[in-house]
């Protein structure tokens, strides 16, 4: 996305993913400007590389999610000549122009833009070949408040929609070069609920209900949409479990290929529920049917569980699975509470060390992301009740019952022929291999020999996951050409920035 609002005078960025491979000095020269996307868990990588442009005489400048939350920070540790916060579609732009122009500030304040504002990314700077899947964003933001999530700090609580012509031509540029799953990476592909529709009619607040009503129609035709592209295509997104109320949204979605979502249950009973700010989630047998009602509709679930709340008991790790198997959930992940900066969690615990802070080395624990993960600790909130181990050891024990050889296969029933219930079995496998040793203390022989599994298995899952490029797919044809289509019929991304411009 930033490729896509680069400044055409600056040339065509080059993408380095340091989740693939890291960045080679060499390619770095004097006077190049380096962007640098950080959050929290690769920041002090992301110091590291900046330090070195720098040194090799670049100018740097930071973006993302931490940049956003801790300017000066990466302003100090980073040694940035300048930091984005907030969006960069357009912020990008002016650092980079000002960058050239010899006036580069110390920080542009991206905030957040309209969703009409959204850039597709420059997907034909990538190499295809080294992705599994594609990931979209077709709405920022969430409306809830949950005490362990940034995003509604971030990215705002006010759904900012982008427009569905503009999802839909960057997912036919996608699907020429080859790729057929697309992850929808938003934060809530259903903004709007039942509850949000009934309170603005209650209170009587027309403007609010028209807002609501046209975000949840633009939802359905997006998916009207999706469903007019190749059949072969697999969408996959990010929901709240409310969305088991509106089977109408759910069949949406069946129709238009969402054959998925990760639903954040969290917590089990109403207690832990309460303690993240998560008690509109149902508890009990009317999550279990809530979360049944989207397989019946067609929408596979994986759910998203936390371990470490104060409300855990040992008894809470045998209910979790015995749930999530009741409710029929396809997937499920199963992470241990984590304070990200931003949260209300974090707050309470940075105002709960303020007065005497656990130290490691010269760092407090609450900038944890700063201490190396050589002696970085595990977790860092104590329990009340259970040790750090405990919580870990238990957590690993749940991912190994969840995922057992037996229950994956009884699970893969859901697919329609014998190959793809084995490549249910690679993938369910898999999935357990990357997500669950966090934060498990492993001997290196044992993480050498799991990672040269995952990735035999990830070249596997590959193959299954790619489809024969469509370089004649072409784009609907909308009444209004949209920002993305505009863009492309100048046959150059890089002028995608300056067709935003003219259009605002
Ligand atoms: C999709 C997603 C994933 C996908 C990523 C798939 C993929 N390959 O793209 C998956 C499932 C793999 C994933 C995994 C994880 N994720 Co995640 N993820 C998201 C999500 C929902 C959307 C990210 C996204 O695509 N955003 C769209 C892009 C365009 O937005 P953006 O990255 O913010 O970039 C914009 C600006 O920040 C800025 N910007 C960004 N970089 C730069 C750089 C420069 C130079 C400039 C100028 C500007 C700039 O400009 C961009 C355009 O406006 C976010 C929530 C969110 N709203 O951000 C969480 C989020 C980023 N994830 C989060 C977490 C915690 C994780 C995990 C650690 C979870 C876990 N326990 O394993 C892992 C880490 C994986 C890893 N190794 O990095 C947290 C991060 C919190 C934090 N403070 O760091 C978030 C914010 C969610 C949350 N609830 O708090 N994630
Ligand atoms: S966890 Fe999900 S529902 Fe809660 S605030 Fe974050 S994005 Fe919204």
């Amino acid at each position: 996305m930033l490729a896509a609002a680069t400044p055409q005078e600056a040339g065509d960025p080059i993408l380095v993913d340091e989740s693939l491979e890291q960045i080679d000095p060499e390619t770095i020269q004097a006077g190049d400007i380096v962007g640098i996307s950080v959050h929290t868990g690769n920041a002090l990588r992301g110091y590291a590389v900046g330090k070195m442009a720098r040194s090799r005489g670049a100018w740097v400048i930071y973006g993302g999610i931490h940049a956003t939350l801790f300017p000066e920070e990466v302003l100090d540790r980073g040694q940035a000549h300048a930091v984005v916060t907030g969006d960069g579609d357009l912020a990008w732009g002016k650092a980079v122009t000002d960058c050239l122009a010899g006036k580069l500030k110390r920080i542009y304040e991206g905030g957040r833009i309209e969703g009409g504002e959204f850039l597709a990314a420059r997907w034909d700077l990538m190499d295809p070949e080294k992705y599994m899947w594609a990931s979209v964003q077709t709405i920022r933001g969430c409306p809830k408040h949950c005490s362990f999530c940034s995003v509604w700090r971030t990215d705002g609580q006010k759904p900012r929609q982008r427009k569905f012509q503009s999802v839909i031509d960057e997912i036919v540029v996608l699907r020429r070069l080859g790729f057929r799953f697309i992850a929808l990476a938003d934060d809530s592909f259903y903004p709007v609920t039942f509850t949000d529709l009934r309170r603005a009619r209650e209170q009587n607040n027309i403007a609010k209900l028209e807002e609501l009503t046209a975000i949840r129609a633009e939802r359905f035709q997006l998916m009207e949409e999706l469903a007019k592209l190749p059949k072969d295509m697999v969408f996959f997104t990010q929901m709240t479990m409310e969305a088991g109320e509106d089977t109408a949204f759910l069949d949406a979605m069946k129709k238009a290929n969402i054959k998925g979502a990760l639903v954040g249950i969290e917590a089990v009973t109403p207690e832990g529920l309460k303690a993240v700010y998560k008690d509109w989630n149902l508890a009990g047998d009317a999550m279990a049917t809530q979360l049944r009602t989207f397989k019946k509709h067609g929408v596979h679930v994986l759910g998203s569980f936390i371990f470490g709340l104060p409300t855990d008991r040992p008894s809470t790790f045998d209910a979790t699975v015995e749930m999530a198997q009741q409710a029929g959930i396809t997937f499920a992940q199963f992470v241990m509470m984590t304070p990200f900066p931003g949260t209300v969690d974090f707050g309470r615990w940075e105002k709960e060390q303020a007065g005497n802070p656990t130290m490691v080395g010269d760092l407090p624990i609450t900038r944890y992301w700063l201490i190396p993960s050589a002696i970085r600790p595990k977790m860092f909130t104590p329990h009340p009740t259970m040790s750090s181990d405990e919580i870990r050891e238990r957590t690993q024990k749940v991912w190994d019952r969840f995922y057992t050889w037996r229950a994956s296969w009884k699970r893969s029933a859901c697919c329609p022929n014998l190959r793809s219930r084995i490549a249910f079995m690679f993938l369910s496998k898999l999935y357990r291999q990357m997500y669950a040793n966090t934060g498990i203390s492993t001997d290196s022989a044992r993480r050498k020999k799991s990672k040269a599994w995952a990735r035999w298995t990830i070249h596997q899952c590959k193959k299954l996951f790619r489809a024969k490029p469509m370089p004649e797919l072409a784009s609907p044809e909308w009444e209004e050409p949209s920002i993305a289509q505009a863009a492309f019929a100048e046959g150059d991304g890089a002028e995608m920035a300056e067709a935003l411009v003219v259009t605002r």
